[in-house]
Formats: C-alpha cells, structure tokens, sequence
C-alpha cells in the first residue's frame, strides 16, 4: 500500500468510527447504551467530571500542540552543529510544572469528591418516611431477577421497572459469582459481589413530553462465564402513577386464559419440571433459581434480552436452551414438538 492509500484509508476509518458514534449519541435512541445522555441525579453527577475533565484535557491538548508546533517552527535547525538552550535544573520551570498539574487536580478533584458523597445520601430519615423505593438485584449466571419489598415482594426477572422522580434505592446481591450492574443512563455501574452488599440511589428523570414510560437498555458489565455478553436486561422508566398502575397490575396474577392449548402447556408446566425452578406467582422468588414468569407474555425480551419474546424464539429455547445460550443453566428438558407447542401457548397467555 502506498503512504497516500494508507493515510486515505487510516483517515477514512476515523471519519467513519466519529460519524458512527456520533450518530447514536445525536439521534438520542433510547436504546442507545450511553452515559452521555444521564436520566438520573447520579448520571449528570458523573456526566458533568467527565466533561470536566474533557475540557481541561482539550485545553491542555490545545496549548501543547500550539507550543509544540510553534517550537517546530521557530526553533528548526539551520546547521547541524546547533545545540539548543540548555535548561536543565532551571527552578522557576520546576515549580511551574510541578505546581500546575496540581491545581488542575485539585479542580477536578472538587467535583468529583462532591459526586462521590452525592452518590451515597443518608435516605435512612426518607426510608423510614416510606418515601424510597428499594429494589433488591440479584444477579446470577446469566440473567437479573428484582424484587420489591415495598410492594408485596413482587419479583420480575430482566426487566427493572423504577418510577421517576423518587428516590431509588437498588441493593445489589449476586447469587453466584462476581457480575456488575449496569444501565448506562441511569448512571453508576456497580459490581455485584459474592458475599457483600452494594448499593446505588438515584432519581430518575421523568420520560418524554407525552410519554408514560421509557425503556432503557443495561447488561452485565463484569465477566461472568461463558454468556457474559447475553446478559442483558432492560430497565423502564414511569411516571409515578403509571408505576403504580404497573405495580398494580403486576401484583395480581395474570388471568387464566380460556384456550385449550394454554391449558394444556399448564399441565405440561407443572408435569415437565418447570415449577421446579419457575414461579407463576409474581410475589415468590423461589430463592432466585429462574426467571419469574408469572406475567411472562407481557414481557417483550426472552432469556435476558437474548431475543425477542415471539413464539418461534421461544419455541427455540424452550427446545434447546443452550443453543441460544451457551452455558445456560436452564437444562434442555428433551421437550416434543407438542409439549413445547403447548407450553409456548401457555406461557404467552400470561399477561
Ligand atoms: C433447573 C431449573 C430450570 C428448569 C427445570 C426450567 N428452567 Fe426455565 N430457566 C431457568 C433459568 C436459570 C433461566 C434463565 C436462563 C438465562 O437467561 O440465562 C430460565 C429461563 C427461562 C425462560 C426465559 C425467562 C425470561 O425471563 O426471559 C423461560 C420462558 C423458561 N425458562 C421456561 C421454562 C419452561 C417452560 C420450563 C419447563 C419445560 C423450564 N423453563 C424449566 C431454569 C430452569
Ligand atoms: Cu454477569
């Protein structure tokens, strides 16, 4: 490759790799994974030291540049017997660069120690007002399961739901092995830690103009085993009265359907093994063993945001978990077409 077709190439793929990434964060998707666009009081904490510090970083890339190329310029050799300026051990130079990266330290420091105490309020007065919502995460391999102490233990798996503008409390447990919580626009990410308890609080923002909830998307930012990268999960942000409604509705379990074949996949549910590990109940964790699924055809993700909760995706895991999901510790129950044909019935009907 010639030098020109290098540079042309090396150029074209930094222009690329800005207009990609700048594109996500401009069109604001609502999926997008990133913290640029915080939706909660923890997130902007963050967001403004990370800006903080790009301006400063900028300043000094600006200055330094300058100097650089002003000193190329200037100072270019005219014979090769020059021999610059010696400077060595000039004391004012000395304290100058010594003395600056301090200060800009000590600048950055001040908002970023702010950020660190605004992080970890003391709720215990509001907590004792009823006015926190705490959540307990518990993360195991390879999906999220939430549950609600304020609100008869009602327990969901990868999907959070948070109402905004409350205080919210997520006390973070693993069931397993090390994972970390993360939902970039709700702002912290934090280790899920065997043995230790881990906090995040955080007032979310209310959704858009006109807009009763807005879903957002996290995973799991820590590796844990073979399908790390499918551990997702979404979080949906409400309004306070349409997480009362979600709440409400959610508590009471979903009615029973009148289709013969959901019928059947219910036999099939309580005959094939699946309540060994599944509740239908939505107020019992069954000690964080699998996913609840009492309200499952609500949800519109499958397996921890591996796919599309349709039938046929479902119908594919059901017959084979572990193809979709390597190392899922959901086993491969050897179901037949029309066991898994019922059962897909069954567990859509659960609204
Ligand atoms: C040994 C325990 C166990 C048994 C038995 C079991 N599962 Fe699972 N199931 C799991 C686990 C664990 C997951 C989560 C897997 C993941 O996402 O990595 C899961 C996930 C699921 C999901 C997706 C849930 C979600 O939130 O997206 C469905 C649906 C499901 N199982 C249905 C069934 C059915 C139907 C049966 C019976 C035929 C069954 N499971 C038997 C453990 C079990
Ligand atoms: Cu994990």
């Amino acid at each position: 490759m010639s030098a020109r077709l290098r540079l042309l190439t090396l150029t074209s793929a930094v222009a690329a790799l800005a207009v990609l990434t700048g594109c996500e964060w401009l069109t604001f998707s609502n999926e997008a994974q990133t913290t640029m666009v915080p939706m909660t009081d923890l997130g902007r904490s963050t967001d403004s030291v990370y800006w903080l510090v790009i301006y400063i970083t900028a300043g000094i890339f600006v200055v330094v540049q300058g100097m650089l190329m002003y000193a190329m310029w200037r100072f270019k050799e005219t014979s090769p017997d020059d021999i610059p300026e010696q400077v060595h051990g000039n004391l004012q130079m000395e304290i100058g660069w010594t003395l600056l990266p301090v200060i800009i330290l000590v600048v950055i420091s001040v908002p970023t120690v702010k950020g660190i105490w605004a992080a970890q309020p003391d709720t215990a007065e509001m907590e004792a007002a009823g006015e926190v919502v705490t959540i307990k995460v518990v993360g195991k391999q390879w999906w999220f399961a939430f549950q609600y102490p304020d609100y008869d233990d009602i327990v969901i798996g990868n999907e959070i739901h948070v109402p905004a503008g409350k205080q919210v409390h997520l006390e973070l447990h693993t069931g397993d092995v090390l994972h970390s919580f993360w939902i970039p626009r709700l702002g912290g990410k934090r280790d899920l830690i065997p043995g230790k308890v881990n906090h995040i609080w955080f007032k979310a923002d209310m959704p858009p103009e006109g807009q009763d909830s807005i879903t957002l998307l996290g995973q799991c930012a820590e590796l844990c085993g073979d399908s790390h990268a499918l551990m997702r999960m979404q979080a949906v942000v409400h309004t306070p009265e349409d997480f009362d409604r979600w709440v409400n509705g959610y508590k009471a379990s979903a009615a029973q359907s009148s289709d013969p074949l959901a019928a059947a996949g219910q036999q099939t549910f309580l005959s094939a093994g699946c309540i060994a590990c599944h509740s239908t109940d939505p107020t019992n964790a069954q000690a964080y063993l699998a996913p609840n699924l009492s309200h499952f055809g609500s949800r519109t993700h499958l397996a921890a945001d591996r796919l599309d909760n349709t039938p046929e995706n479902l119908s594919a895991w059901l017959h084979n978990p572990q193809a979709l999901k390597p190392g899922a510790t959901m086993p491969n129950l050897n179901l037949n077409d029309q066991q898994v044909e019922a059962l897909v019935a069954y567990l859509h009907s659960l609204k």
